[in-house]
């Protein structure tokens, strides 16, 4: 597929994903989270990537949906055309690793694709909101579910009935952002996290990513269960023997990935 909306660079074992439509803070249209959606099946398939960075500009992650597309459309059109579920969601499908590296302003839809990554870093410029409420609706992509689950309730509550936006700095507090850096270091840092993970063994990887979502899809007795069956079936990789004689040979280990 040809990208317009999206620019989409590989850094070794890392691709980086920017969205580009500058002009409208990078307004999340259709073709844009098809091409996103698109981009990302690619990145999973491809054996050489191990991980992806989303990004914006400076300005802006993304100032949400595109209202211009889609203020005419009635509840008829969105539900045959599953609105949100048909593009929107892929990046919570994907097995490699995400991180949301956010500049400037993730609003709305912006808001709720960065917290649909598996960890969110932004720049000490960031600013957070769901002002879907100005507008006589609600957010659309689990941004009422996922913003309570990183921040609670008190906050989640304030943000989606009011559209008060969160500043990078309480973004970290609260725990919607793993860390706050500057502007002009945020693409650095995300990338140097992503070539750590893509250092690490692929399995471990994997099963670490499963079992910290499991956190939030199941009791703590059960997820404690799944992590457990996780942890003991990684004794039966090379990788585990490997990592741990290289700890004890004091070197680098050196991951086959099996
Ligand atoms: N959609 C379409 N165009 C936008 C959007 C947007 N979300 N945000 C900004 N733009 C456009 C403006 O219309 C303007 O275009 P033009 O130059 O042609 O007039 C251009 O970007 C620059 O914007 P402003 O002139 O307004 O610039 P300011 O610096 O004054 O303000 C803001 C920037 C704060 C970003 C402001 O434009 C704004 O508040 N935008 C709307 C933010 C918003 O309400 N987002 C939520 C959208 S609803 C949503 O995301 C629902 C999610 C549900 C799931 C996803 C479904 C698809």
């Amino acid at each position: 597929m040809e990208y317009s909306n999206i620019l989409l660079e590989k850094h070794e074992a890392v691709a980086l994903v920017r969205l580009n439509r500058p002009k409208v803070y990078n307004a999340l249209n259709n073709a844009l989270m098809n091409e996103l959606t698109s981009a990302l099946e690619v990145l999973e398939a491809d054996e050489a990537i191990r991980a992806v960075v989303i990004t914006g500009n400076e300005k802006a992650f993304a100032a949400g949906a595109d209202i211009a597309e889609v203020h005419a459309l009635d509840f008829s059109r969105a539900y045959r055309q599953r609105f949100i579920s048909a593009n929107w969601e892929t990046v919570t499908r994907c097995r490699k690793p995400s991180i949301a590296a956010v500049a400037g302003l993730a609003l709305g839809g912006g808001c709720e694709l960065a917290m649909m990554c598996d960890l969110l870093i932004a720049a000490d410029n960031a600013r957070f909101g769901q002002p879907e409420i100005k507008l006589g609706i609600i957010p659309g992509a689990g941004g009422t579910q996922r913003l309570t689950r990183y921040v609670g309730k008190s906050k989640a509550m304030e943000m989606c009935l009011t559209g008060r936006m969160m500043e990078a700095n309480e973004a970290e507090r609260s725990g919607l952002a793993s860390r706050v850096v500057p502007v002009a270091e945020l693409l650095d840092e995300a990338l140097k996290t992503a070539a750590a993970i893509a250092s690490m063994s692929r399995p471990s990887v994997f099963m670490a990513k499963t079992a910290v979502n499991k956190a939030y899809e199941t009791t703590l007795t059960e997820g404690v269960a799944a992590e457990r069956i996780m942890f003991q079936s990684l004794f039966a990789t090379e990788d585990q023997k490997e990592g741990m004689a290289a700890f004890a040979e004091k070197r680098p280990a050196d991951f086959k990935n099996r």
